[in-house]
């Protein structure tokens, strides 16, 4: 495997060649080990739901075209993606269900090393679901607050109550497609019922439970998290940073982050800074602490502390191969197993500490809400430790980029609006006014079926040009962060109007938003844009897009639909979206669910052609505006195209 080829940030690339050098083996490799990979699965054609099963349908027709239940390729498609779709809101859910039960600890003295740190973020969102804030002190109405947020997840009658913030043509279109999301944890329970075998064979009726699921994400686990985290550890605000393996320290003990919940991470980064824990660090030898993160936790603490970013999903291994990272402790999700295996042969110490998520023959150190900090300085101290035993060689790339996150959607209000008049009225101007073209959410993971980092760079880099602002999160955030697309200096890369935008208010024309789950803001942001007006009455009229062209994950799908039924057109990687393509599912949902939802998915694997098919729509939105008309539309041609290769 040539690095180069696996990966286009260069610290990967010579983490690679050392790794390929000492015979240790990678992701790329077991991916490599693995093909030919199914070809019925890659399509979404194989069934194993139940034990008539494994069953498969054969898109040449040659072979059978029903699962011994009598179900046809499109049953089995759509169950497959409504299973993904399920897997990832229950994922994100949980996540905002530890974060709720957490904050109502927190509410009622019983977590006391968290607290509340964006009162006005506490009293707007009491108010917004009427709860009294008058003569009420801050942790009642947080008591009262974090009650009614738990409840969203489980509760027998209703609906989703973030999903009121939606347009109300939005939420017109949800109510009269049955789709607005009732409690979470119904929405994902009845997707797996529905999909039981000989439940729901028609996929139409699958796939529009699909996206009352989805939006249970977004518009319910997602923003509920989201946004009690911001209560309890701050909304972001713009900050500076650094990403890549070049932010680890020789000299000092290095502990990495990785995972996605910040109720661990910032107890983490608490302890190490306490005095009496720094000490222990240099009486060991150290000259300090070095908290890094790794994938979306990562992106939580860059946006609120400044934390550097050691990299995202495809650098796990890569981090541990430096020698450098004292201890790695991880909670939930994007944890690969190979981990394990890998600090066998450094000093590094991996320690898990989520009960949701052990490691065979790895240290647990639970993570407790009524002792958090306590168990942060444990970690802290288990990291001093393993700096003192520290032996092997240590080699870290010196490459880093420096990036200016934290673009909640309230940042953006300020930044784009100025402190006095704070709105998203500038952003909508220089959208009617053709200066920035449209807005293009560019997310998700980094997947080694893709060149690293480069689905995601390259998509961007081909957006600004087109005058396209780009908001972004999870992994593809730091994937641009690491090719220095998050600073001011990259809107020499756009288009004549966005760059003017850009340079007039110091930002960059890549804003990152947060992680995952901060999707949510994104959604927020959309519905920030329709409510200043003059883009429509609803966010399938915006010229809006998302995507994202390096997927793994089934969070990936849940985010990409939930999008798709809030109005936006999605672009993945074709190679990657397990739909068979000559399907009445791919029929539906490229084409047909537009009428119903206003929004739609397109495939594309050359980010390219996928900038262009964005460019495209968001010009159709433009024109179906009537805030077209001033401007010619600029044509690339080959030569252009040449010239903007990354
Ligand atoms: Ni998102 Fe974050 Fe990365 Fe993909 Fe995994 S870390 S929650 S799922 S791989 S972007
Ligand atoms: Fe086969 Fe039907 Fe069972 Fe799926 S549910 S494994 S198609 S018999």
């Amino acid at each position: 495997m040539d690095p180069k080829k696996a990966t286009c940030d260069p610290a990967a690339q010579k983490m690679l060649k050392r790794m390929a050098d000492a015979e240790i083996e990678t992701v790329w490799d077991r991916l490599e080990a693995q093909e030919p990979q199914c070809g019925f699965g890659q399509l979404g054609l194989c069934c194993r739901i139940c034990n008539m099963g494994p069953c498969r349908i054969d898109p040449f027709g040659d072979g059978p075209q029903r699962g011994v239940c009598g179900a046809d390729a499109d049953t089995i498609i759509a169950r497959n993606f409504i299973r993904m779709v399920a897997g990832g809101a229950s994922a994100h859910s949980d996540h905002g269900r530890g974060v709720a039960h957490a904050f109502l600890a927190m509410a009622k003295g019983e977590a006391p090393d968290y607290g509340i740190k964006d009162r006005k973020k506490l009293l707007t969102l009491a108010q917004e679901w009427g709860i009294k804030t008058d003569g009420r002190d801050d942790r009642t109405i947080a008591q009262d607050l974090g009650e009614q947020a738990l409840a969203e997840f489980g509760k027998p009658h209703g609906t989703q109550r973030m999903a009121d913030r939606a347009p109300e043509a939005r939420k017109a279109v949800w109510k009269k497609l049955g789709v607005t999301p009732r409690a979470v944890d119904r929405e994902i329970v009845e997707a797996l019922h529905r999909t039981h075998m000989g439940v729901d064979q028609e996929y139409k009726s699958i796939l529009r439970h699909a996206s009352r699921c989805a939006l249970a994400d977004g518009w319910g686990g997602s923003m509920i998290g989201t946004e009690l985290q911001d209560i309890m550890f701050g909304t972001p605000v713009p900050a500076r940073g650094e990403i890549n393996l070049g932010v680890l320290k020789k000299d000092h003990v290095n502990l990495v982050v990785h995972g996605h919940e910040p109720l661990l991470s910032e107890m983490v980064v608490a302890a190490a800074g306490m005095p009496e824990l720094v000490d222990e660090a240099k009486k060991a030898g150290a000259a300090g602490i070095n908290v890094v993160g790794i994938c979306c936790t990562a992106n939580e603490l860059l946006m609120r502390h400044g934390i550097p970013v050691a990299g995202n999903f495809l650098s796990q291994e890569l981090a541990i191969v430096t020698g450098a990272v004292d201890l790695m402790c991880v909670d939930i999700q994007c944890i690969m197993q190979s981990l394990a295996e890998i600090v066998q042969g450094y000093h590094t110490k991996l320690i898990t500490t989520s009960e949701k998520a052990h490691m065979p023959g790895v240290e647990h150190v639970e993570m407790e809400e009524d002792r958090a900090l306590e168990v942060g300085k444990e970690i802290v101290r288990k990291a001093v430790e393993a700096f003192a035993g520290r032996s092997g060689k240590i080699y870290i790339p010196k490459d880093k980029g420096e990036v200016i996150v934290g673009f909640s959607h309230e940042t953006i209000n300020y930044v784009l609006g100025g402190q006095f008049r704070a709105s998203y009225r500038p952003l909508n101007d220089n959208i009617m006014n053709g200066r920035i073209r449209g807005v293009c959410g560019v997310v998700g993971c980094t997947n080694p079926k893709v060149r690293h980092d480069w689905g995601h760079t390259g998509l961007v880099r081909e957006l600004i040009k087109r005058d396209i602002l780009v908001l972004t999160t999870g992994c593809a955030q730091i994937a641009c962060g690491k090719l220095d697309l998050l600073r001011p200096e990259a809107a020499e890369l756009a288009g004549p109007g966005l760059r003017e935008v850009c340079e007039a208010v110091g930002l960059p024309p890549v804003l990152a938003v947060g992680s995952c789950v901060d999707n949510s803001r994104i959604l927020i942001a959309c519905t920030e844009m329709v409510r200043e007006g003059g883009l429509g009455d609803d966010i399938s009229e915006l010229p809006v897009a998302g995507a994202c062209l390096e997927h793994i994950t089934e969070k990936a799908i849940s985010i990409g639909h939930y999008f798709v039924a809030s109005g936006a057109l999605v672009v993945f990687a074709r190679k990657l979206f397990p739909v068979w393509a000559k399907s009445k599912v791919a029929k539906y949902l490229f084409e047909e669910i537009e009428e119903e939802l206003g929004g739609k998915w397109a495939v594309e694997d050359d980010p390219v052609k996928a900038a262009e098919l964005i460019h495209d729509h968001i010009e159709a939105k433009r024109d179906t505006l009537g805030i077209n008309q001033e401007r010619e539309r600029k044509l690339f041609d080959m030569e252009d195209r040449r010239k903007l290769e990354v």
